[in-house]
């Protein structure tokens, strides 16, 4: 139906998604929107990927870069990555196909933190970008353009880009209008503004996209979900690291350093995070906020149940569960949940101001609270960096979670030195794992070191740590002691044998 385009005009410019796929040529830059699994577009990528195919089968090259605001799911990085019809990506991903290919070499990948992805694009540091490719939830009388279920780069992509497809998808709550706050214009420097959040809530822009209707080439009609993947019930493992989040919380409460309802959390993807939250459902903590990214089941429940006043993020996440809950209370939730673009989510002006609570989780840290949070072994990327480093960097807590081993014991989380440095010490005030947690604050290298090995790292794991940690104390500096050619051997060892334990 074309009831949710309100533009009489934008009308004529719709047209089936193989038409629109017309104005995509090989080597061009592509904007599209998308943000874990929510707000990409259904129907131009797997018609650009058929049509890279053809130019394939015809012996033409045919492939594009693309920029996103962050993940987007199998029916577009996957089918764009299995046509090989992407050859630059950026700046997060999470597809399966995807990763394999750009572990494999064929696809340039740049891993970015995500509040710089905007600001570059207005910088010129992407290059041109020829068309963006949006999904909205429709198009009001005056052409101005309703998100969907997520925003990310959206406000800036519609800026820079020569052309525009919109997808708009009937399937989206028409009801998701009012909800987003889109501020224009922040600038480049030496004329850049101050971004005026200074609560969670405040609206600060329009909740309408804006953007030059002329460069308007195609509007797609689809009528289909997001990704909305399922979570795992919390496990004992997800629960243990919960438990001492809050106990710490409520430690933190009665020596006056945090108030009563906390501060705003942030709260990073998957299971254990979705956990976390989850067990602030019994937490002695009332009127609780949230400034995330990604707002996931166990956010969307704590407002719902009243334990959570609001929350900004720049997508919603939900399992199909949490969707059906959230399309039922939508009426209670529209002024309770605000959508802003990606650059102000993870503005790092906005965090350190408001103070925010980042918890994320990780893959391995070392006995110095340095972290990796993307690669595997080092060489191998597994998603990004997303917006871990704006929340670690620049909250008032820093919190990394994690099991303390990984591939059932064969792997190590705290290791003698990170394969790959996403966090450093610097910024990294707190690891939990279901072992215990190590408050680094205000801590020296070497009392971290004591901290990581007997609290966080697993027990068959602590006597190795013990060793590397006593014999580099033997070695020379002793600021931040290590032994250099054997601080990587862990891992060396993981990808000779399959297991970093000595045999
Ligand atoms: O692999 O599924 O093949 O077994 O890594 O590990 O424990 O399920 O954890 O799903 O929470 O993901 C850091 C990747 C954790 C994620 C990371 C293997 C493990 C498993 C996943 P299998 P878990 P999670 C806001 C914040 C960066 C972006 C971010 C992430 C798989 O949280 O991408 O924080 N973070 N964004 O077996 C080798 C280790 C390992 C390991 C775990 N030490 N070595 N493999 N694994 N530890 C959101 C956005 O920014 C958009």
């Amino acid at each position: 139906s074309t009831e949710r385009i309100r533009h009489a005009g934008l009308r004529n410019k719709i047209m089936t998604a193989e038409q629109a796929a017309e104005f995509i040529q090989n080597g061009m830059t592509l904007g599209i929107t998308g943000f874990t699994g929510a707000g990409y577009p259904k129907a131009l990528p797997t018609a650009i990927a058929n049509k890279a195919k053809a130019e394939h089968a015809a012996n033409r090259p045919f492939s594009v870069g693309v920029i996103t605001g962050a993940s987007t799911a199998p029916e577009c990085d996957g089918m764009l990555a299995e046509a090989g019809a992407i050859h630059f990506r950026s700046p997060f991903q999470s597809d399966p196909t995807l990763r394999n290919n750009i572990n494999a070499g064929n696809i340039h990948y740049q891993d970015m933190h995500l509040s710089h992805v905007e600001q570059q694009m207005r910088q010129g540091f992407y290059g041109k970008f020829d068309v963006a490719i949006i999904e909205a939830s429709g198009i009001t009388e005056d052409g101005k353009i309703i998100p969907a279920m997520g925003i990310g780069h959206a406000n800036e992509v519609l800026k820079v880009a020569d052309k525009i497809i919109i997808e708009v998808n009937t399937e989206q709550n028409a009801k998701l209008e009012g909800m987003h706050d889109i501020a224009f214009d922040i600038g480049v420097p030496p004329h850049r503004k101050p971004i005026p959040i200074v609560g969670t809530f405040d609206r600060i822009g329009s909740p309408y996209l804006e953007c030059d209707l002329d460069k308007i080439v195609a509007i797609v009609l689809t009528h289909a979900g997001d990704r909305n993947s399922k979570f795992a019930e919390p496990d004992e493992m997800s629960k243990r690291i919960a438990e001492q989040i809050i106990d710490f919380f409520s430690h933190e409460v009665k020596a006056g350093r945090l108030p009563k309802n906390l501060l705003p959390l942030q709260s990073g993807v998957g299971n254990v995070a979705n956990a976390v939250l989850a067990g602030l459902q019994d937490a002695p903590f009332d009127d609780l906020e949230g400034y995330t990214e990604v707002l996931q089941d166990g956010m969307l429940d704590l407002i719902l149940s009243k334990k959570m006043k609001y929350a900004s993020a720049t997508a919603l996440s939900f399992s199909p569960d949490a969707l059906q809950r959230f399309n039922d209370n939508i009426d209670f939730l529209r002024d309770k949940i605000i959508l802003r673009p990606m650059e102000y989510t993870n503005s790092p002006e906005v965090v350190r101001r408001l103070g925010v609570i980042g918890m994320n989780a990780m893959i391995e840290a070392d006995i110095y609270g340095n972290v990796n949070s993307t690669h595997i072994m080092g060489t191998k990327m597994m998603n990004g960096i997303g917006g871990s480093g704006d929340f670690t960097r620049n909250g008032f807590f820093s919190m990394f979670v994690s099991p303390s081993v990984a591939k059932g014991g064969a792997i190590s989380c705290i290791v003698p030195m990170v394969s790959h440095h996403d966090h450093t010490e610097h910024d990294v005030m707190f690891i939990i794992t279901e072992q215990g947690m190590a408050d680094l604050r205000g801590k020296s290298p070497r009392q971290r070191a004591e901290l990581l090995i007997n609290n966080c790292a697993h027990p068959d794991y602590r006597d190795m740590l013990r060793d590397y940690y006593d014999r580099a104390n033997k070695a020379g500096g002793l600021h931040t002691p290590h032994l250099l050619m054997e601080a990587l051997s862990w891992h060396q060892r993981f990808v000779e044998t399959g297991d970093m334990r000595i045999k």
